[in-house]
């Protein structure tokens, strides 16, 4: 490791730390931090660490503002990882992190800061923990609340096995809202399993945290998080600023000589040291795409097109206004789910039940038994969570809980765990759901409406995270939309995949080879005249951007050899996502390289014609 030098000090540097905002271009890598290892740390002393932490600070900001990923959340913690990685020794010691959101400074101390220009990226750094990148992360699901678990799971297995190292869970004020945390408090503290968690406490998830229990008040030395973690058998630490390395060190020292289960309560600021993330009221800067260093702003979109999210937000405020029963639920993400403005006008309507999947849903089912009409809005990849409550508690009960489902399908730079792949193939088996899935700005309009107006059982709408094309037509009802005729094929695209579909009709019909396209909208249940159309090509092709075993082309398929009966069957193709954990990169060309782009997709109806066509 280089020697430490003070960091250059700037109008948006706080008291404290010290970031000097740059423009993009100079993002590079850092030669101080180039292959710093935990062990260089504890030769260092405290001045020296702060001026390492002030680099740090520099540094996360210049490569995020490079790439986008998790700004505020790294920026709380530097201090904290810098004094966990010097009073214990992982990988011998094993450390989770909450989420994994906030690793990228543990990432840059385990000596991965050259590999912050990739971050992200094809082939690049991963925004989350990530077993191949390093001995030192155990964990690379990105999902909440699962760190105390895996803790809890470590430490029975090292007590078994006779070995003597610690096992620490570091988690946040919002992760803890997750009800699987307090499934392993209970077990962890019952069974005095020694455990170290480490309570990262900045009154923060993406907005302010849901809970009583935690606060970012500095040294608020309330008597409710003792009592609550005494009960259930932990010892509890602290409040420690974990911005002050010297009380940071004593107190994990202190932990980590405990013979039991312990929490220590650290409080941080989020955003610490960046003036625009501190300042932001919204999720201070918890995660943003590439941004000005200099003023914190997001780069300009390219094109002025509107998200889905966006067209949800737009659609919900109109309904809201005519529609008094109407009530929003997130799971601690109002922002990135198109609530804020929804939230601001009705407040009582709104309700943030904290990272709580589970709990969202079944609390919908019992607005719902009440008369009310609640949407569960929430991404794709979370609603995993509440699979059960979903299937259970809402669709046994066949109530009218509308399913706002963001960032379906493949959403790309957060890796394997945040592509939203499950949804369509889970949500076509739950008897008596509606499953819409919109291919326009408009149509988003169109089918919230009609889930709200219309529909009296469960609806799911599941959109995409991408921008949302324009489009003057719509469907309507739960009818599928006929956008092209042709007599050689017949391909039926859902969702975003239904512009793929046409291009690919484009393609074709340059050679001559006309086909009729679909807009399918609705997942379940299908339009009949959709299959009985279907039914009349000689080649039947589905295209989904969620898995194609079970998805929503197995469910045309079986449909159309019920109505075919006896007679000609067509040839039937299902396009989808391969089962696999998808790395990291963009939406665009991980459907790409599974063969779901328009030229790739022509090739494919050419090969189905017997003899094939060839270009
Ligand atoms: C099950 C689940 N739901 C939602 C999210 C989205 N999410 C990512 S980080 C985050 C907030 C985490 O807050 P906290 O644990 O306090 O960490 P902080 O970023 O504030 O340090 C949320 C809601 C998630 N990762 N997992």
């Amino acid at each position: 490791m280089t020697a430490l030098h003070p960091a250059p000090v700037s109008p948006h540097v706080t008291a404290s730390a010290s970031v000097r905002p740059t423009s993009r271009s100079e993002f590079d890598a850092d030669t101080v931090l180039s292959g710093l290892s935990p062990a260089d740390l504890r030769h260092l002393d405290v001045p020296a660490l702060e001026r390492l932490a002030g680099q740090i600070r520099s540094f996360l900001v210049r490569a995020i503002a490079a790439n986008g990923g998790h700004l505020g959340s790294n920026l709380g913690v530097v201090e904290l990882t810098l004094a966990l990685h010097r009073v214990f020794e992982s990988p011998r010691d094993k450390i989770i992190w909450d989420t994994g959101h906030q690793t990228y400074v543990h990432k840059i101390v385990t000596g991965r800061a050259d590999a912050f220009g990739g971050l992200r990226r094809r082939a690049g750094l991963s925004g989350y923990a990530n077993r191949t990148e390093s001995p030192h992360d155990l964990v690379e699901n990105s999902h909440a609340s699962t760190a105390l678990s895996y803790a809890y799971g470590l430490a029975r297995a090292r007590e078994l096995r006779g070995e003597t190292h610690h096992v620490l869970a570091v988690v946040g004020d919002g992760a803890l809202t997750g009800g699987l945390t307090y499934e392993a408090l209970n077990n962890i503290g019952a069974q005095g399993a020694r455990v170290l968690m480490v309570l990262n406490d900045n009154g923060r998830s993406y907005a302010p945290t849901v809970s009583r229990l935690t606060t970012a008040a500095p040294h608020a030395h309330s008597m409710a998080p003792r009592a609550f973690f005494e009960a259930l058998g932990i010892s509890y630490l602290g409040p420690v600023d974990g911005h002050d390395l010297r009380a940071l060190d004593a107190s994990l020292r202190d932990a980590a000589a405990c013979t039991g289960p312990v929490v220590l309560h650290v409080h941080t600021v989020k955003g610490r040291g960046y003036l625009p993330a501190e300042r932001d009221t919204e999720k201070c800067l918890h995660d943003i795409g590439p941004f000005d260093p200099a003023s914190g702003r997001p780069l300009r979109r390219a094109s002025t097109s509107r998200t889905y999210t966006e067209a949800f937000e737009a659609a919900l405020l109109r309904e809201a206004a005519s529609h008094p029963e109407l009530v929003a639920i997130t799971a601690a993400m109002p922002g990135s789910c198109g609530l804020l403005e929804f939230a601001r006008r009705y407040p009582d309507r709104f309700i943030d039940v904290g990272i709580a999947e589970q709990h969202a849903v079944t609390a919908a089912a019992g607005l719902a038994m009440a008369g009310l009409r609640p949407l569960v809005t929430v991404y794709s990849t979370f609603l995993n969570r509440a699979w059960d409550q979903l299937y259970c508690d809402v669709g046994l009960h066949r109530l009218p809980v509308i399913f706002c489902i963001d960032r379906a399908g493949i959403t790309g730079d957060d890796g394997p765990s945040h592509n939203g792949v499950l949804d369509l193939a889970l949500l076509t088996k739950v008897p008596g759901m509606t499953v819409l899935a919109p291919s326009s700005y408009e149509e988003v309009r169109v089918m919230l409406a009609e889930a709200i107006d219309t529909l009296t059982g469960p609806v799911a709408i599941r959109w995409p995270k991408t921008e949302a094309r324009r489009s003057s037509l719509t469907g309507s009802g739960l009818s599928a939309r006929r956008v092209i005729r042709g007599n050689r094929a017949c391909l039926l695209g859902f969702g975003k995949m239904v512009e793929t579909c046409e291009r690919a009709a484009q393609i074709l019909r340059r050679d001559g080879i006309e086909v009729t396209v679909w807009d399918g909208r609705v997942a379940a249940p299908l339009d009949p005249l959709m299959l009985d159309d279907a039914l009349e090509h000689p080649v039947v092709v589905t295209v989904e951007d969620g898995i194609v075993e079970g998805g929503v082309g197995s469910s045309v398929a079986s449909a159309i050899r019920v109505r075919a009966g006896a007679g000609p069957l067509p040839t039937l193709a299902s396009y989808g996502l391969p089962l696999a954990y998808f790395a990291p990169g963009t939406a665009s060309d991980i459907l790409a390289s599974l063969g779901l782009d328009e030229n790739q997709l022509a090739e494919k109806v050419r090969c189905l014609f017997s003899p094939p066509v060839t270009a």
